[in-house]
């Protein structure tokens, strides 16, 4: 039985997708996000699942439109909502300028985590009309295969199943302390930048939590590499100084792969590419990755051949892919349950803050610097789940929705159980934090 709150949340949270829904596509927020992306559309896809199967295929089929000829899903696509402000928009990017870029649409010329096969399972497993949700698996699988080959074809050049993003927007994790090192690495003359606005300070309630104008100087120089080198593979391959083999988004591609592997074998197909995809990338993970000392995962910065020490909850999901032993994985909750994503006392914090609580510079209201995101806290309790960690997952399950009962559904939110000044932070009417509320309140 659902309690009054969650049953008016509920329609509060439908309400957002609709609004947000312009028609093909949903909108993560209403103005600060006005086009698509990536990741959130498979998070909303979840979302709608359960009420709604024809946006939830409908935000999909968008979404892989928009795929690049040699498999690269964009970060973002393009609406043509009118007074649509944001930077960095077509004009921008100019990805027509590459030969890979689709006909018809416009995007962004980089990439996301690729959720889109774990997507695609939840929305079966919920889905009040299987038969038909098999016929849309049949649609997306060899799109979604087509994505990870190209992970692994041009992200990995290395040969070791691990892939690499080659930009802070490509995680979504944009403004992670793990980025800091790379970044500031990075030398970048202001006078050689293109003149550029950003159009994201103009929200009241994000400007002060956004990354910062050093931070953006060094977005801007990435992708004014890649257009100027009309996005050939090769090319930024050997020129991209950003380079990161990320836990989070390879955990991502991990579960991703095990969801492929689900998909093709219910629709009596030849599995044999996403087993081995599978079987590697896990194996790497741990030798390459794991971080025995510290009980998690660690980044590894391909371009100064060094690993980055990951002190954010990214080091924590390849729970999701069941990539850790039980051993790890007992590491792994250790650490969820220590000082680090606890703080002082076990009621200090809502679960799970993104960054490790005892770090000189966390931050509790800075956009992926400490506070709550739903949809790491929605991976988080899969990956519990898998290890049948049912406690830890039941009380992240409750902070979650506690978080969104108490504030509504923001973007991130201070982690501070017990502060008077904290809120929820970034734009309203966020349409990922909705469509996750309504997955897991029908655990
Ligand atoms: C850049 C849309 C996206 C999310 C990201 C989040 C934020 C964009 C930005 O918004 O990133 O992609 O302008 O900061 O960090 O995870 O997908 O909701």
């Amino acid at each position: 039985m659902r309690k009054p709150t969650e049953e008016s949340l509920l329609a509060a949270a439908k309400g957002i997708l609709h609004k947000n829904w312009t028609g093909t596509f949903t909108k993560p927020a209403p103005s600060l996000y006005p086009h698509q992306w990536n990741w959130d559309a498979g998070f909303i896809a979840i979302g709608y699942a359960h009420f709604d199967l024809d946006k939830a295929e409908a935000e999909l089929r968008h979404l892989f439109r928009a795929q690049w000829k040699n498999g690269m899903l964009p970060q973002i696509v393009f609406g043509q909502e009118a007074g649509a402000r944001y930077f960095p928009g077509p004009d921008f990017w100019q990805t027509d300028q590459a030969a890979a870029a689709p006909q018809g649409v416009v995007t962004s010329g980089i990439t996301m985590p690729p959720v889109h096969g774990f997507a695609l399972w939840r929305m079966y497993e919920v889905s009040a009309d299987p038969g038909r949700t098999k016929a849309f698996l049949r649609e997306m699988y060899p799109k979604v295969l087509a994505f990870h080959r190209y992970l692994y074809r041009h992200r990995d050049p290395n040969d070791e199943a691990l892939v690499y993003v080659r930009h802070p927007w490509e995680p979504g994790t944009d403004n992670s302390p793990t980025w800091d090192r790379p970044l500031r690495r990075m030398k970048v003359q202001k006078d050689q930048l293109p003149a550029y606005q950003r159009q994201d300070l103009q929200n009241p309630k994000a400007a002060a939590h956004r990354p910062t104008d050093e931070d953006y100087d060094r977005f801007v120089f990435l992708v004014d590499l890649f257009r100027r080198n009309r996005y050939e593979e090769e090319l930024l391959d050997e020129l991209c100084p950003f380079k990161v083999q990320d836990p989070l988004f390879n955990a991502i591609l991990a579960w991703s792969n095990e969801c492929l592997i689900h998909i093709g074998s219910l629709l009596g197909e030849n599995v044999e590419e996403p087993m081995h995809w599978h079987e590697h990338t896990i194996h790497s993970l741990n030798e390459k990755l794991w971080n025995e000392a510290e009980g998690c995962y660690d980044a590894y910065d391909l371009v100064a051949g060094e690993r980055l020490p990951c002190r954010t909850n990214s080091g924590l999901m390849p729970l999701i892919g069941e990539v850790p032993t039980q051993e790890q994985a007992e590491r792994i909750l250790k650490k969820l349950e220590s000082r680090a994503f606890c703080g002082q006392s076990p009621d200090e914090v809502y679960w799970c803050p993104t960054y490790d609580l005892r770090a000189a510079d966390i931050d509790f209201e800075k956009y992926w610097r400490g506070p709550v995101w739903i949809n790491m806290n929605w991976l988080l309790y899969q990956g519990l789940l898998r290890y049948d960690f049912d406690e830890a997952a039941e009380r992240l399950r409750n902070d979650t929705l506690a978080l969104l009962e108490r504030y509504g559904f923001y973007e991130y939110f201070d982690p501070r159980r017990h502060s008077k000044t904290a809120e929820g932070f970034g734009t309203g009417q966020f349409s990922w934090s909705a469509a996750l509320y309504i997955d897991l309140l029908s655990r």
